[in-house]
């Protein structure tokens, strides 16, 4: 008798018909007869063996470098389910045309099975997940990012719990290229796309479409969130969770140098992208990283914007659409001042020199967790790190002060919904528009965002002990189009008022928007910061926020009657405060 897992391996054989079926056990062999082949096929080299030893360049197809929102779909049974903010396809339609692209698509290729766990091997909160695929690029990266091969094998031998995925390149063709979750199956199917989310299931598939649907049906969080520890000067670490939108700085600030070290200061490294939560005994609220490894964006990445990824980069890294120097070593802008000479572009052609950028916007390092030079000693915490603060963020040139903090956890779940944030390199798409961009999910929840609202207005009733929430912006310019805040280590003064408030500390104001840092709230010694910037940072404009409120307004009705009436009234009791303000002051 087959296993469930054997017979599923072998219908996706059936249908797509490659001429072999290889089950990946994970060893470091394995990973380099999957590199060699990937030299063979022309599109990867290995990098210069003494500076990046174990390290490979991949250059993708270039219809192919980043995800791709418009082509995903959440296939759930009823249409209202998916809601607003998903494209929708029903299960059947899906299953027909989409079930037609694979027909046969590995024909010639080989099928790699590869078992993984996001999670620690020991945690209880850890889930199985196994993908069938016919890219060696995927089977490489999945072997850093999750735990694959023998170790989750086992886990599965046990339960016969896992999240089956089926992915193939396909033709790589645009128009033949979709992103499947068939949220009530717990069922992935993606084809025509190598990259990235598009193509690493355990990541954005997986751990955030999939896993928000079981979290919310079993009572805990999974969200798009980088995990970090900060110490203080008395040696206690807190734990805050942060969701950033994809390409708004969460590696650098999970992975960040505090410039407030000498001081005692400094921040523990235990994910960069995704946290899955829930309730401990003590009724803390406890995360894990479901993820073994960062796939960070490249360009801007330096020692001074993150000196510690830099270190981890260095060995056993897969780089993605990178430039390369001379000396086969990666580059991307912003590595060096100057692009050195010799540069071949990411697509392996004699650069262009400024006309065009070498390393592709949306260029990546792939890169083992375990190797960032301060990876928390509890990252593999089965039992995860008990969260204090959870902060949303996103790109804002305007209206957002540097933090602030919620008036309470349902005011706090308000400002998530409402985030907004400027778009990036890391979706198809146009760079720089204004997106409503709730909790830095909007791509990424794999069901009605308006029942991930109310999901999340449940778990701070629940929680005996719930997080403050916190909004930080990093991005908001001056009048001169300049950026106010100088940001990375130095976004750890930011943490300490956070740490701070935290532990009832912490001088703060109230404003129609929340509690704002006093003028000297914040740790500002060692920087070179006027005071004007420094107040324009933290002023909250009541003109501009009556429109942000309006906006958000509008943004709410998508969601129609699913809106948890809780934000209605936030947002009421917003533009309240905002009138009080403007009629006291006029
Ligand atoms: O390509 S990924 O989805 O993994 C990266 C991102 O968009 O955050
Ligand atoms: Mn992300």
């Amino acid at each position: 008798m087959a296993t469930p897992l054997e017979a599923w391996v072998e219908e996706a054989a059936r249908r797509t018909r490659p001429k072999e079926v290889v089950w990946c056990d994970g060893s470091e062999g394995e990973a380099q007869r999957m590199v060699e082949r990937l030299v063979a096929e022309g599109r990867t080299i290995r990098l210069n063996e003494n500076t990046y030893p174990n390290c490979i360049l991949h250059r993708s197809d270039p219809s192919d470098v980043a995800r791709t929102e418009q082509v995903t779909f959440i296939c759930s049974r009823r249409k209202e389910d998916a809601g607003p903010t998903n494209n929708w396809m029903a299960p059947e339609e899906a299953k027909q045309k989409v079930g037609a692209l694979f027909q046969g698509a590995m024909t010639g290729r080989t099928m790699y099975v590869v078992p993984y766990l996001m999670g620690p091997a020991e945690s209880a909160m850890t889930r199985v997940g196994v993908e069938v695929t016919d890219s060696p690029y995927v089977v490489v990266s999945m072997r850093i990012m999750a735990r694959i091969g023998k170790i989750a094998l086992e886990r599965i031998g046990k339960a016969n719990d896992f999240v089956p995925g089926l992915h193939s390149l396909g033709d790589l063709n645009p128009e033949r290229r979709f992103v499947l979750h068939f949220p009530e199956e717990k069922l992935i199917w993606s084809i025509g796309s190598g990259y990235g989310g598009n193509a690493l299931l355990g990541k954005k598939c997986f751990a955030l479409r999939i896993a928000s649907w079981m979290a919310r049906e079993e009572g805990w969080m999974a969200e798009h969130m980088l995990i970090l520890g900060l110490e203080d000067p008395s040696g206690k670490v807190t734990y805050m969770a942060a969701a950033f939108p994809s390409a708004c700085g969460k590696t650098n600030m999970a992975m960040m140098v505090s410039a407030l070290e000498d001081s005692g200061y400094r921040v523990w490294t235990v994910g960069d992208d995704i946290a899955w939560m829930q309730e401990g005994p003590d009724g803390q609220l406890y995360a894990i990283n479901p993820e073994a490894g960062f796939f960070g964006v490249a360009p801007g990445t330096n020692d001074l914007t993150n000196p510690n990824v830099m270190e981890a980069v260095k060995r056993n890294t897969i780089f993605t659409n990178v430039a390369t120097t001379a000396s086969r070593e990666p580059w991307w802008e912003g590595m060096t001042p100057q692009a050195p000479p010799g540069l071949l572009d990411w697509q392996g052609r004699v650069s262009a020199g400024a006309k065009s950028p070498a390393a592709h916007p949306n260029s990546r390092y792939t890169v083992p967790a375990q190797q960032a030079p301060r990876i928390s000693p509890h990252w593999e915490d089965p039992a995860g790190v008990p969260i204090s603060a959870i902060i949303f963020g996103g790109r804002r040139a305007r209206v957002a002060p540097l933090v602030y903090e919620s008036l309470s956890w349902q005011h706090g779940v308000f400002v998530g919904a409402g985030m907004a944030s400027e778009t990036t390199a890391a979706i198809t798409g146009e760079v720089g528009v204004r997106r409503r961009d709730p909790m830095a999910m909007l791509p990424f929840c794999g069901y009605h965002m308006g029942d991930y609202f109310r999901h999340w207005l449940e778990m701070g009733r629940r929680i005996a002990r719930p997080p403050k929430i916190f909004h930080v912006n990093w991005f908001r310019k001056g009048s001169n189009g300049q950026f106010l805040w100088p940001g990375f280590g130095e976004n750890v003064r930011v943490l300490k008022w956070i740490l701070e408030r935290v532990n009832g500390k912490g001088q703060a104001e109230e404003t129609p928007i929340g509690f704002v840092p006093t003028k000297r709230a914040l740790t500002l010694d060692g920087l070179q910061i006027s005071p004007e910037n420094m107040e324009e940072l933290l002023r909250v404009d009541a003109a501009d926020w009556q429109k942000e409120a309006g906006e958000i307004g509008t943004f709410f009705k998508k969601f129609g009657d699913r809106l948890p009436p809780e934000l209605r009234e936030e947002q009421a009791h917003l533009t309240e405060r905002l009138n009080l303000v403007a009629s006291t002051k006029g």
